[in-house]
């Protein structure tokens, strides 16, 4: 059985209790239940994790490495700052499919620059908690070699 981490960067544990207007109404518990469900569609298994702590995202990544096929990854603000989670991912070579609730690139200019960007797969934004179910059919057909 093929298996997928989901991990979710600073500040996500506030879904739902904030911004609804951008974030939408679910809460990071219920996002994870999402996945989980939609992994068992899948036959995938699911892990998820949340951290507020960059070390603790990078060392996710490293543990990745040979554990799981692959990371959906949304780093949250860390997306645009972080070149060490940049580094993580391309040196553990995880296949990681980064994905943003929000559109990134309709909101400020410091959203329009992604770290992971160059380093992942390729990327879902915009589509709110959906991107997420979204992100690990992507996954799934880049593992199963669909082009
Ligand atoms: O759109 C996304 O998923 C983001 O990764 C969310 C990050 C933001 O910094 C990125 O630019 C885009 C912020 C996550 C914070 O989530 C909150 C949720 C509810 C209330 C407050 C923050």
């Amino acid at each position: 059985m093929r298996k997928m981490l989901i991990l979710n960067g600073p500040n996500l544990n506030l879904l739902g209790l904030r911004e609804p207007e951008i974030y939408g109404h679910r809460t990071l518990a219920n996002v994870e239940a999402l996945c989980v469900a939609h992994g068992e569609r899948l036959g995938v298994s699911v892990r998820c994790v949340q951290s507020n702590h960059e070390g603790a995202l990078v060392d996710e990544i490293h543990a990745a490495r040979g554990t799981v096929d692959g990371v959906v990854l949304n780093a949250g603000a860390y997306t645009h700052s972080s070149i060490a989670l940049h580094d993580a991912i391309a040196g553990t070579q995880v296949p990681v499919v980064e994905l943003h609730l929000s559109n990134i690139h309709a909101r400020e200019s410091f959203r329009h620059q992604s770290f992971i960007a160059p380093v992942a797969i390729g990327m879902i934004c915009g589509f709110g908690v959906r991107g997420y179910t979204l992100a690990m059919d992507a996954l799934l057909s880049h593992l199963e070699g669909d082009r």
